[in-house]
């Protein structure tokens, strides 16, 4: 038996494991102690890491559409068919032809597949899932301090989760830093041992809302309202760090007038939160020093979430959280090469959508569905690690959008609602069999992980780095290519550090940075136009964007010429299960029997109101589509407000479909596309 050290890549947190192998075949995981990431434990879904590598549902061949459905083809086939047609449509059309769109990027292998290759291939035409995620909020944050500040959960003394369930995403808002508060299991139990003041502001009464010493429940996507009326009773009662503001804040005053009119009365009826409590926070956010705010991903899916998340970031600067102990800070990271560095490669076209979303640094999900409904047959399309036809709003609308195009390649692990419309599948290796690795901040400076190649990847399945490099090269478009394999891509990446493979041996993790410092703005200042925080935006301005943020009531759209409205009496949200990771492994055994299928929670009153118990089936009816889910009657949801579960919805799923069947696609953050995936009006009924 040998043991080999490793880390996990179906999620952000990227724990360290340990993998023991004997006639090369995995025969166990386990966390590893030693890494900063976890601590030696492991979540389900790593726990059911060799389900996943050894899963009977794997694809192991290239597959090419045909009228009887798929078809087994060598790669040698399936990387000439996709050769001519990507030649052929960008002779026709031209380079920004091909449209790479990837997934989350958990691992470092879904951020860079097929970069190089848009690069080669001349296409400015980068899409995938960052408008649902995370993208929207850095976005915004880049415009106030020049980059995302993370959370300091060490020496804190308030923790304000905002928009955020770490106790199922695993997802702190940093990587490594948890310091003396345990792993991520334990840092609000610990925290609350230790008497720091923790708080959720969440629509949900979610499993951290749960943990915290107050939950304050908000109506969704009313946040700005919140923030603005917190920002009025810091202003009006002279709560702000005077110093901070005075020399490192541009627009103070302008602030001030914009949020005389936002009193916590005004907000409260907007949010649902009694003023009190508005008061209340503002005053103990403001005074409890140092503090900090862990903003999520329930900001990113919302019509206004980026400016949302501007008010956030005022919070942060204006109580002087900002880069100091126990606040918000810039942690070190590694330096990493650029796969594409988007600041010096040149395309001859612009790409889609971007004179309508000119600061989102790719095409937004509404852009992009948009440009394909209508020249679909003009574009080709590469998916990778992604599966859109689930996680994007509205899967009627994206499915045509989608099976539009004029030529849809797949890469991926398993057979997905996305691979069913390709015209190509290409199978990929799981994680623990190539190179790969992860970056991570943490106090004690920047570090690195090594993912060594754990066994060779099984059935015929190829690595991205090889599969992109033979196609380029049966283009006539490799000559600039960085890396051909898996090896010599993570080699390439940690250049700027001199780290090679070789280098991690037995080791876990290298440090590749000193440890953190505060206040670096008073070396650096802000990399923003006036080198200051900025609350008055110039960026935004300059392209015709608020560059205050001004609160807009959410907007879920019905259509509603008979005053179908009332047909849709209750509020719903989505809702991620701890037990997976957005549509992935809903057919791995191990957790299909830890959470078998979707659940609807509702609160008592409107199960009493629609008669409804426990474990009773339900359909779930919106305007745009209906599902299936199981009643579990629950105080995380409240009356008139309904969690459904997310992520079902993948061949073999049964009858269970995607939520986002449910969520319309058009309304949308102006600055980040991000649409409105948590809510949805909707309708209930008993079924069989
Ligand atoms: N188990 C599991 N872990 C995951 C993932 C997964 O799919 N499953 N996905 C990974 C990914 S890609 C990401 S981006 C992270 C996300 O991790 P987080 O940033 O923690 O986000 P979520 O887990 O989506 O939780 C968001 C919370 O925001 C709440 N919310 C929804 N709407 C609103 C609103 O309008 N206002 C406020 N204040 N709150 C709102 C939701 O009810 C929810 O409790 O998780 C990662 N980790
Ligand atoms: N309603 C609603 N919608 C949401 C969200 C929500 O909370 N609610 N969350 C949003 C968020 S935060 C995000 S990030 C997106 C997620 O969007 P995606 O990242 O597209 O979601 P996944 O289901 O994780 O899809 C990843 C795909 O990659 C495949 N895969 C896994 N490992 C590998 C590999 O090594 N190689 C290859 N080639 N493929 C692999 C998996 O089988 C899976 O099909 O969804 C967003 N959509
Ligand atoms: S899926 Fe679980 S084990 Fe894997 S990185 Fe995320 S939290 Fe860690
Ligand atoms: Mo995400």
């Amino acid at each position: 038996m040998q043991s080999i050290k490793t880390i996990c890549g179906l999620c952000h947190t990227g724990c360290g494991m340990i993998v023991d192998i004997e006639d090369g075949v995995i025969k166990r995981f386990r966390g590893d102690p030693d890494h900063p990431a976890n601590k030696g434990i492991l979540c389900p879904k790593g726990a059911a890491s060799i389900d996943i590598v050894y899963s009977k549902d794997r694809l192991n061949s290239p597959l090419i559409k045909s009228k009887n459905g798929f078809k087994k083809i060598s790669w040698d086939d399936a990387l000439n068919f996709a050769a001519d047609k990507l030649g052929e449509l960008r002779t026709k059309q031209g380079p920004q032809s091909l449209i790479r769109f990837a997934g989350a990027p958990v691992s470092y292998d879904g951020r860079d597949s097929f970069m190089q290759f848009m690069a080669a291939y001349g296409s400015p035409n980068f899409a995938g899932v960052g408008h649902l995620c995370h993208v929207p909020r850095i976005t915004a944050m880049k415009t106030v301090f020049g980059g995302p500040p993370e959370p300091d959960y060490t020496n804190t003394k308030l923790i304000l989760f905002w928009g955020t369930n770490p106790m199922g995403s695993t997802r702190f808002g940093n990587y490594a830093v948890e310091g003396d508060l345990g792993n991520y299991r334990t840092v609000i139990d610990e925290a609350k041992k230790k008497g720091i003041i923790t708080i959720a502001i969440d629509p949900v009464r979610s499993e951290t809302a749960e943990l915290c010493d107050q939950w304050i429940p908000i109506n969704p996507g009313t946040d700005l309202a919140l923030a603005l009326a917190m920002l009025h009773v810091i202003v009006k009662d002279y709560l702000y760090d005077k110093d901070f503001v005075d020399n490192w804040t541009y627009g103070f005053d302008d602030l001030c007038a914009h949020v005389s009119d936002c009193s916590p009365e005004w907000a409260a009826s907007k949010t649902g939160i009694p003023a009190l409590t508005i008061t209340q926070l503002a005053k103990l956010y403001a005074t409890t020093k140092p503090a900090l705010l862990r903003d999520g991903n329930g900001h990113d899916m919302n019509n206004n979430g980026a400016q949302t998340i501007r008010a956030l970031m005022f919070l942060i600067g204006i109580t002087g959280n900002y880069d100091v102990p126990g606040g918000n800070v810039v942690f070190p990271w590694t330096k990493q090469s650029f796969v594409v560095d988007h600041s010096k490669v040149k395309f001859t076209t612009k790409r889609i959508g971007q004179d309508t979303f000119p600061l989102f640094p790719e095409i937004p999900g509404p852009a992009l569905t948009n440009e394909l409904l209508t020249n679909g047959n003009k574009y080709a399309l590469i998916v990778t690690h992604s599966n859109p036809t689930l996680v994007m709003a509205d899967t009627e609308k994206v499915k045509k959008a989608f099976s539009n195009a004029s030529f849809l390649m797949v890469m991926d692990m398993f057979p997905t609602a996305t691979t069913e419309l390709a015209d190509l599948i290409l199978p990929s290796p799981s994680l623990f069999e190539s190179y790969g690795y992860r970056a991570y901040s943490s106090r004690k400076g920047g570090f690195v992980s090594l993912k060594p190649k754990v066994v060779e990847p099984l059935g015929e399945s190829r690595h991205f780095s090889a599969v992109e490099y033979d196609l380029a090269e049966r283009m006539g478009i490799s000559s600039e290519y960085k890396f051909r394999d898996d090896k010599e891509w993570v080699n390439y990446m940690l250049f700027p550090t001199g780290l090679t493979v070789d280098d991690f041996n037995e080791k876990t993790f290298i440090y590749t940075t000193k440890p953190f410092e505060a206040k670096k703005y008073f070396k650096n200042g802000f990399k923003t136009p006036s080198g200051k925080m900025e609350i008055f935006s110039q960026t935004l301005a300059r392209y015709g964007q608020e560059p205050l943020p001004k609160y807009v009531e959410p907007r879920v759209v019905i259509n509603s010429p008979s005053g179908e409205e009332n047909e849709y009496p209750l509020m719903a949200t989505t809702r991620k299960p701890y037990e997976y990771v957005h549509t992935k492994f809903r057919n791995i055994g191990f957790l299909k029997k830890k959470y078998p299928e979707p659940l609807v929670y509702i609160s008592k009153d409107d199960a009493e109101k629609y008669s409804l118990n426990d474990k009773e089936k339900v359909e779930i009816r919106s305007q745009k589509g209906k599902m299936i889910a199981h009643v579990v009657v629950s105080g995380k949801a409240r009356k008139g407000l309904i969690v459904v579960d997310y992520g079902w919805g993948n061949p073999g799923d049964d009858k269970y479909t995607s939520v986002n069947n449910l969520c319309a696609s058009d309304s949308w953050d102006p600055i980040s596309g991000g649409t409105l995936n948590r809510q949805f009006k909707c309708c209930l009924r008993k079924t069989q």
